[in-house]
């Protein structure tokens, strides 16, 4: 008999048809305007021939012990039973809190996990690790880590950046042009972490289009901009907007269509950039022609864009990939700068925003209240790295670095346990990351499917999907909480994260710290509750547990529709001051002076980044590689599912190159390629188009890592992850964070025999 279950994914809500066990297919929503294909992927997704089935450990490990990390991805796996395989994880815990203490375990487990509030495998793992006496923990993130550090610092908060910020609504009531560097590419609002119900984006889009906005995408990439928009393509050079923004600025300036009032009496240091914008302090007028050479746009488009902008309520924004790139902190500045320049920060449907198309939910409106979430907990011994320095801290243990004014000392880990994350999907220069990663003493895992960072664990616990349990979806920037109920058992022997740890934390004395007395029903009605108090305080009725459960949803009401970020301080910048050290917008920031970073000067400037089309290297390395998000999965979650499967080009990740770039090396569409660097290489599928400019490529992220040769550092990846070219370096030693967009490659036609890929088959496995 056929049943369907209520469930919901970081791509959208839906209801799960179940029959004989097992889920046969997948409907959208009810109330999704535009519900996103990935759905598409769930239920094949669910039965891979990829989920772990079992509790796994490595061959070399079992026999000798801890150690051995060269054997990671090399050897085979042993099946264990779940006693077995629970004492060891304990026991190895214990060991190495007691040998070494808790600063030897990292248990930032970085990534996207799944959707749903309580079984959310990070925050799992590290109130479990934290119970038990800490961990060395990951700060901010890959999505926007250079931001998170370095915007506070300029404007006071993060709103331009997470939200709330100016509104879809405001715009299309207010804004006349909409300037978008990075574009507002429909494919990355598909998703938002813990729940994308409402896809809400296009209707806006339709919205802007009948209101006649002049629309910009700023981009390497002619589709990050829908057609529907009717936008101008301003094909940039990769890492080079930055320059853009200063030419816009000098025009403004030098044709007297900038606003000094504005600049006068809402920020602060334009004294200072002023003199460097016009060459005064170095000689080098930052005008239209000398962005020009930079950035590949002609000079007059750069003037006619300019005037444009002066002549309309203007709204410049830029995607969060625009600071995953060298000195991507001077990118978000320059905007900054720009926008203080057109002096339309806090007029309604004018100034800036961050990440309009980076995520679902940025810039709809504000909810009422929030909706639950489980907290993490504290960190007993307060000890975190930036995200994206893992390798560097696998790697030189005692380094001390600088971060945001800070020091922080690498900690010497013996032990990772990850839960929720693909490090072997997100971090960047894998063959870096696998030399770091041989290092540690034990490596555990908790994985629904046999990932690259499964592949490469000594312990691996599988775990079961949203659909064998029972948990509420929800997301701070959409309205909607979602019943997740449990459609089908745990495909073989999964457990859910929460139970495992409470298993081990039962082990090892920490089990009323960590769950609190309560099991996953008595979790879910908590947190409810939780909510529902924020609700009493807007005077908003929301059903008890039982009803909500019945009723499969709750849509949380919305807030001012049409917001503009910053009006308040617009309208008196002396009694609603901007929480910088200023109380305005510092364009030359004394704090950042004070840091005393050679990486990041105290005002916006272009810096080239350590490799761009303009470098030395683009001699041997002609081509700027984006690896951007991958309009068919999350980043590297479903690869194994029939959604991303169907974009496969010659069963590789597809590479789109432009066509005078292939023809030049002799590529057609649909052939194997080769991508390489000195950091590393992998195969890809090509697509030949003219909608990347030339000089760029773009290969999504997201293929999982299949080397010729597992374990072996400089095997080729014969799958197309880019990950295998990008550069581990942070930002600057302000944001640290990751610049996976900042990578120069060579692409050649592969001629040999291709060794077919394997990783969504799972690993080999061997008797004790
Ligand atoms: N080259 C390049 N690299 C990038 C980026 C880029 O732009 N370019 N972007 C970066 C960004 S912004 C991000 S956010 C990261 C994303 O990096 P990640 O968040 O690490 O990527 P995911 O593939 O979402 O990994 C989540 C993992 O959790 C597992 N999982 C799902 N549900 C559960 C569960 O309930 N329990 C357990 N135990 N596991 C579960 C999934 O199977 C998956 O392997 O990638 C970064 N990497
Ligand atoms: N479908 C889908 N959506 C997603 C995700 C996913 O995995 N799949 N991941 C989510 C996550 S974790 C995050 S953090 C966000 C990330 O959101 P973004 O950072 O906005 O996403 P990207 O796709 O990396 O980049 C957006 C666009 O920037 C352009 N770009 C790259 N480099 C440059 C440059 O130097 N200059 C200019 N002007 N443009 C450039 C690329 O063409 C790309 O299409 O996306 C989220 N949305
Ligand atoms: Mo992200």
């Amino acid at each position: 008999m056929a049943a369907s279950f209520r469930n919901s994914s970081h791509w959208g809500a839906f209801l799960a048809d179940v029959e004989g066990g097992r889920v046969t297919g997948v409907r959208p929503f009810e109330q999704d305007p535009d519900p996103s294909p990935m759905l598409g992927a769930i239920a094949a997704s669910v039965h891979a021939k990829a989920r772990v089935e079992r509790p796994m450990v490595r061959e070399g490990w079992l026999k000798n012990g801890p150690g051995s990390g060269e054997g990671r991805g090399a050897e085979p796996f042993v099946a264990v039973s779940w006693e077995k395989a629970l004492e060891l994880v304990a026991g190895e815990l214990a060991r190495v809190k007691e040998t070494y203490s808790n600063e030897a375990i990292f248990g930032g487990s970085y990534g996207w996990a799944s959707a749903g509030i309580f079984h959310y495998a990070r925050t799992q793992l590290r109130r479990f690790l934290f119970a038990y006496g800490g961990c060395v923990d990951q700060s901010a993130n890959y999505s926007f880590g250079a931001a998170t550090a370095f915007v506070p610092h300029i404007v006071g908060d993060l709103k331009s950046v997470t939200g709330p910020m100016t509104t879809w609504p405001a715009v299309v009531k207010h804004t006349g042009m909409l300037v978008l560097f990075g574009g507002v590419n429909l494919k990355n609002t598909q998703v938002a972490r813990g729940g994308c119900v409402a896809h809400a984006r296009l209707p806006y889009f339709q919205q802007i289009a009948d209101a006649g906005i002049d629309v910009v995408n700023v981009s390497p990439c002619r589709d990050d901009a829908p057609d529907l928009l009717k936008p101008q393509w301003v094909p940039v050079r990769p890492n080079t907007d930055a320059a853009l923004m200063l030419g816009l600025c000098h025009t403004l300036i030098i044709e007297d269509l900038h606003d000094p009032k504005f600049l006068e009496s809402h920020c602060v240091g334009y004294d200072r950039v002023r003199p460097y914008l016009m060459g005064e302090s170095d000689g080098q007028p930052k005008d239209s022609d000398w962005a020009a050479a930079i950035t590949g746009i002609d000079a007059a488009t750069i003037r006619d864009l300019a005037r444009r902008m002066a002549s309309k309520r203007t709204l410049v924004s830029a995607a969060w990939s625009l600071q995953r790139a060298d000195h991507g902190e001077q990118t978000y500045w320059a905007l900054i700068l720009l926008a203080s320049v057109l002096g339309q920060i806090g007029l309604p449907g004018g100034g800036f925003t961050f990440g309009y198309g980076s995520s679902g939910g940025l810039g709809d409106p504000d909810m009422l209240f929030n909706p639950p979430s489980l907290s993490g907990g504290s960190n007993p011994i307060n000890y975190a790295i930036p995200a994206a320095r893992i390798a560097d801290a696998l790697l030189e243990p005692g380094k001390v670095i600088g971060h945001n004014g800070k020091k922080i000392t690498y900690p010497d880990i013996k032990l990772i346990y990850w839960a929720g994350g693909n490090p072997f999907h997100h971090h960047q220069d894998i063959n870096r990351l696998l030399k770091g990663w041989q290092r540690p003493e034990t490596i555990i895992v908790h994985e629904p499917w046999w990932t690259a960072t499964a592949r490469h664990a000594d312990i691996v616990l599988p775990a079961t999907t949203t659909l064998e349990r029972n948990d509420i979806g929800s997301n701070g920037r959409d309205p909607y909480l979602m019943v997740m109920e449990k459609a089908i058992e745990p495909v073989g022997e999964a457990r859910n994260d929460f139970d495992i740890l409470s298993d081990l934390a039962r082990r090892l004395g920490c089990e009323a710290a960590f769950a609190e007395g309560r099991d996953e029903n008595e979790w879910l009605r908590f947190l409810y509750d939780s909510c529902r108090q924020g609700a009493q305080t807007n005077q908003v009725a929301m059903p008890d547990f039982d009803s909500f459960w019945k009723q499969g949803w709750f849509e949380i009401p919305k807030a001012d529709e049409d917001f503009t970020l910053y009006t308040e301080f617009r309208a008196d910048p002396k009694a609603k001051k901007l929480r910088t050290r200023s109380g305005r917008v510092e364009l030359y920031c004394e704090r950042i002076a004070k840091m005393g970073y050679d990486d990041c000067p105290p005002q916006p400037t272009w810096i080239e980044p350590a490799e761009w089309l303009g470098s030395e290297k683009a001699d041997r390395f002609p081509l700027h590689m984006i690896s951007s998000q991958p309009k068919t999965r999350l980043h590297s979650q479903m690869d194994c599912g029939p959604v991303s499967g169907a974009d496969k080009v010659a069963g590789r990740e597809p590479v789109a190159i432009n066509s005078a770039d292939a023809a030049s090396r002799g590529i057609s569409d649909g052939d194997l390629v080769r991508l390489f660097n000195d950091r590393g290489a992998c195969l890809a599928g090509a697509i030949v188009t003219d909608d990347v400019r030339p000089g760029a490529v773009r290969l999504y992220t997201g293929a999982w890592y299949d080397p010729v040769e597992g374990g072996k550092i400089g095997s080729l990846d014969r799958h197309g992850n880019p990950n295998m070219l990008t550069l581990d370096k942070g930002t600057s030693q302000l944001g640290q964070g990751p610049i996976a967009q900042t990578a120069l490659v060579q692409i050649e036609r592969y001629e040999g025999d291709a060794p077919a890929v394997s990783v969504f088959e799972p690993p080999e496995t061997v008797s004790a």
